[in-house]
This record gives structure tokens, C-alpha cells and sequence, in this order.
């Protein structure tokens, strides 16, 4: 029994107590976050609060790598964590009681702090973690004397290590079902899905012409307007937040004449009207993909704020979303009349998808999404840039950022041959609130020669940009760049997209075959 190998096994008995007794105390939190507090899954709380403390390189790094599945990565790594975690929690509870359960309580204590730094807290919050922190050290606190009486029985008594197994895969099983189980009935109780699809808003008041020739037909260039399943999504939220629209309010605060509260039917009663607008996320890299055109349903956020009475001194809008984020968007891009800074409530003909702000979120053309595109808002703080601060600005990125305009090549796709032969060269290029001018393209850094352009909708939306090419055999570069129409140059010098959004002349190398 005191064999080197019999005290592996026993350490290794010990670490799957602690993983059996992990999964307790996640799957007790998780039906008890369903019954008394649905904000309160300290899986969700943690995995939002190391969201928001990452340094901003992480952040970076994880777009890159796993783009739209992001939160996915993040969940797996922090599944592993538990894992490891609480195996360290049951050997220490074998080798020193009651180490083990300290650890287990220090996870409960670590979860309330998570919870409470989320939005959506309630005096019962800290209910699932205590509760399920509690579960878990009996389970374990059992598991472990088990094992210590089965070891050190002599001679092995088969009924102890019976007794063992059977209550750690019990409680192991019963752990996972009820988990899960709390998990999906969650996620499928929240009748927001339901409210979304029985919504019937009004047909707009006003619609937007698009003019002939405004989408050119060219194989493999980005559609004009983008579905909505397709269009990128950044955000930091880990679940998509739940809004009743019935329930959703809207406060104008802050340095007003009068402070407003909105709800959903006075915003659609104001009278929707239709707005094609261009999104473009500070992240999208030159060339990159993180932007995106939508018919929008809407409201002018001027006719929001004139309700309320900006008082003179203010310089800034601080919009906040359910989830706590908030972005800082200039005064005066929200009340100029010659922009359409709208609260849009709809998106390609339907509501706003969930994970687009259902049931209402803001878009400014000619900014970047962080500073002006807040999705599930709640709240329009007037202020002022040196009295707040929105989310990104601590974490590397300017309070301000109008978009850098931008041109990109979608056909030829680098790493795709093309066939020698006349093809086109085509994309689409992007200067919101001021319109596109011209887009030129230079091969293998010959003259720049001036594309085609789609009519544009608007000064607010993409053009697309097409020239016809003689590909020859072998590698070729590449390279575009646009004009606006106040006449200025899209910048050449390479910047990253951190503080405040990438620049640089998109060239890329065609391998013709
Ligand atoms: N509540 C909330 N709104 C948000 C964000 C966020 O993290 N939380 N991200 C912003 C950013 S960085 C961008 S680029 C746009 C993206 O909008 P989309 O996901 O609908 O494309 O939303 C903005 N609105
Ligand atoms: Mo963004």
C-alpha cells in the first residue's frame, strides 16, 4: 500500500476528488444563478471580468487568432484553469486538510468579486458562488476522508475504494447534467429571442433611394449591403446581454436642461426613417475585414438630445450599454444636422439582431465603432471629455477616433492563383461623411491608374471599386488607394490600429498562372 506507485495513485484520486468537487461548486452556482440571480454564474462573471482586465496586446492577439471565436478560446482556457485549479484543491486537501477547502473558498470569494464588478447585480448574487463553494467542500471534504480510509486500510479493503468511486461518479455525473442542464435552460428561458421575432415596428417614414449602378457584378466583391449574418461582430461582452424590449429604458442625463427617460414605444413613436450607413471597427487592419454596411432603421440621437437640452460647456456624449461598456462620441457629431448620427432599432430590413444591440444601439457615420457604435444602450450621458471616460480609453485606445478612410482589394484574393487573362481587380473603399473621390491601383509600382466606382448611396456607405487587369504569368503586386472628396490623399505611412486606427496602402502579391 505505502508503495512510491500506491502514493501516485492516491495523489491522483485526490486531484480527480478535486476536479469532481470543481464541478460541483460550478454546477450548483450555475442552477442557482438560473433560480435567484441570472447574472450571478461565476463562470460568466469571471470570464467577463478577465475580459476586461487583459492587457490590451492579449486582446489583440486573441482577434487575431481566434476572430469571431474569441469567447469560445477564452471559456476553453478558463475551463483548463478550473480544471488544473481545482485538482490542486484536492491534493491539498488529501496531503493538508483543510487546505483544499480554503481553495474552494478563495474560488467562491474571487467569484463574488467577479460578480459584483458586473453589471445586473442584486443582493442575491452572491448566493450561487457561497452556495456552490459550501456544496463543494463537503463533496470534497467526503471524497478525501474516503480515500485517506481506503489507503491506509490494510490490508486494500475493496468496499472503501467502492465507496469512493461510486460517490465520485455520482457526484461527478450529477455535476456535469445539472450543469448543463441549468446552463442551456438559461440561455433558452430568456424570452428576449421570442419579444425580438414578435416585434413589429413601423414601416420607415422615409426610405433610401439606391441609384442604378450603386452595386457593380463582379465575382468575389464584398456585396454592397452586408447580411447581417455575416456582418463582423466586435464586442466585449462574453453572453449577448437580454433586453425586454418592453422593459428597456433609455435615460438622457448628465449636463441637460431636463433629464429624459425614453422607453422602446417612444422611440419608435418619434417616426423611424431609413439610414445606409458604413460600421468600421479601430481593430480592421489594412485589407482587413471588420467592416460592415447596413440599412439602418432609425432615429436622429439630435432629436433624443434636443429633448433633453444640452447645457453649454458640454463636449461629449458618454453612451453606456447594459453590460457597463461605454464609448465617448464628440457633442457635436451627435447634434450636427449635416451628419446622421442616429439610435437605430433595426438592421437590413429586421430588428437589430441580438448580438447587434437588440433592441437599440447607436451608429455615427465617420467614427469608429468603439467611440460611437454603443449596441444595448441604456443610457446617453451628457459631459465632458476631461470629466469622463469611456471603456477603451484606459486600455490604449484616444477618446476620440473619426475612421481613417480606407481602400481594399477583395479579388484576386492573395494566396489564390488567377488564371492569366483579363480579370478584374475589384473592392470596395470606405470615407464616412465625406464620400469617396476617386480609388487608384498600381501594379508591380507602375503609375497609379484611377478604378471604377459603384455609384455612391451616400457619403455614409462604401463605394466599390473595379479595374480591369491583362494578368501574365508570374507574381505581381498589387496595390490601391483612395481619394475623398475633400481631395485628400488616403494616408500611406503604416500605423497599427492602436490608439487610434490602422493606415497604410493595401498591396498585395498575385501569384497568375
Ligand atoms: N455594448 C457594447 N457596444 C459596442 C461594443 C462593445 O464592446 N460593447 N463594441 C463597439 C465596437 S469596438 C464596434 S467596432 C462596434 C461593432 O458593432 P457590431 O458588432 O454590430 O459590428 O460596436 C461597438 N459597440
Ligand atoms: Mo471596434
Amino acid at each position: 500500500m505505502n508503495t512510491k506507485r500506491g502514493r501516485w495513485t492516491a495523489l491522483l484520486l485526490a486531484a480527480l476528488a478535486g476536479v469532481v468537487s470543481g464541478a460541483v461548486f460550478l454546477a450548483v452556482a450555475e442552477l442557482l444563478a438560473l433560480l435567484v440571480a441570472r447574472d450571478a454564474s461565476p463562470v460568466l462573471a469571471v470570464g467577463s471580468f478577465v475580459i476586461d482586465i487583459v492587457p490590451q496586446p492579449f486582446k489583440e492577439f486573441a482577434i487575431a487568432t481566434f476572430g469571431e471565436y474569441d469567447k469560445i478560446a477564452l471559456l476553453a482556457g478558463l475551463g483548463l484553469a478550473v480544471v488544473i485549479a481545482s485538482a490542486i484543491a484536492g491534493v491539498l486537501q488529501f496531503l493538508r486538510p483543510p487546505l483544499g477547502i480554503v481553495a474552494l473558498g478563495i474560488a467562491g470569494a474571487l467569484s463574488i468579486a467577479a460578480i459584483v464588478t458586473r453589471a445586473g447585480v442584486t443582493p442575491l448574487s452572491f448566493v450561487p458562488p457561497v452556495i456552490g463553494a459550501v456544496a463543494a467542500s463537503i463533496v470534497l471534504a467526503i471524497l478525501c476522508r474516503r480515500l485517506r480510509e481506503w489507503r491506509e486500510r490494510t490490508p486494500e479493503s475493496g468496499m472503501d475504494r467502492r465507496r469512493f468511486f461510486v460517490i465520485a461518479g455520482i457526484a461527478g455525473a450529477s455535476a456535469v447534467i445539472v450543469g448543463i442542464t441549468a446552463r442551456v435552460v438559461s440561455m433558452a428561458t430568456s424570452s428576449v429571442d421570442a419579444a425580438r421575432r414578435a416585434l413589429n415596428l413601423p414601416a420607415a417614414r422615409s426610405t433610401v433611394t439606391i441609384p442604378a449602378g450603386a452595386e457593380l457584378d463582379v465575382p468575389g466583391i464584398t456585396p454592397l449591403f452586408t447580411p447581417n449574418a455575416d456582418f463582423y461582430r466586435v464586442d466585449t461582452a462574453l453572453t449577448v446581454p437580454s433586453i425586454d424590449p418592453g422593459t428597456w429604458r433609455l435615460v438622457i442625463d448628465g449636463m441637460v436642461e431636463q433629464r429624459i427617460e425614453l422607453t422602446f414605444d417612444d422611440l419608435v413613436g418619434m417616426g423611424l426613417d431609413e439610414y445606409a450607413i458604413t460600421l468600421t471597427c479601430v481593430s480592421n487592419e489594412v485589407g482587413g475585414e471588420l467592416a460592415g454596411n447596413a440599412m439602418w432603421l432609425g432615429v436622429p440621437i439630435r432629436d433624443i438630445l434636443s429633448m433633453a437640452g444640452p447645457r453649454s460647456g458640454a463636449d461629449m456624449v458618454l453612451s453606456r450599454s447594459v453590460d457597463g461598456y461605454t464609448a465617448s462620441t464628440p457633442l457635436s457629431a451627435l447634434t450636427d444636422d449635416g451628419l446622421d448620427a442616429i439610435l437605430a432599432v433595426a438592421m437590413n430590413g429586421e430588428p437589430l439582431p441580438l448580438e447587434h444591440g437588440f433592441p437599440v444601439r447607436m451608429v455615427v457615420p465617420g467614427l469608429y465603432g468603439y467611440v460611437s457604435a454603443t449596441k444595448w444602450l441604456t443610457e446617453l450621458k451628457v459631459t465632458t471629455f476631461a470629466q469622463d471616460e469611456a471603456y477603451w480609453t484606459p486600455r490604449g485606445y484616444s477618446a476620440e477616433a473619426p475612421i481613417k478612410f480606407s481602400s481594399r482589394v477583395d479579388t484576386p484574393k492573395i494566396g489564390k492563383p488567377v488564371a492569366a487573362g483579363r480579370i478584374p481587380i475589384a473592392g470596395v473603399a470606405w470615407a464616412q461623411s465625406v464620400g469617396i473621390e476617386r480609388v487608384e491601383v498600381s501594379i508591380d509600382d507602375g503609375e497609379w491608374m484611377p478604378a471604377t466606382l459603384s455609384t455612391p448611396i451616400n457619403e455614409d456607405t462604401w463605394v466599390q471599386w473595379v479595374m480591369e487587369w491583362d494578368a501574365t504569368p508570374g507574381t505581381h503586386y498589387v496595390a490601391v488607394r483612395a481619394v475623398n472628396k475633400n481631395g485628400d490623399l488616403q494616408i500611406e505611412e503604416r500605423a497599427p490600429i492602436a490608439p487610434n486606427g490602422s493606415s497604410g496602402w493595401q498591396r498585395s502579391l498575385i501569384s497568375v498562372t
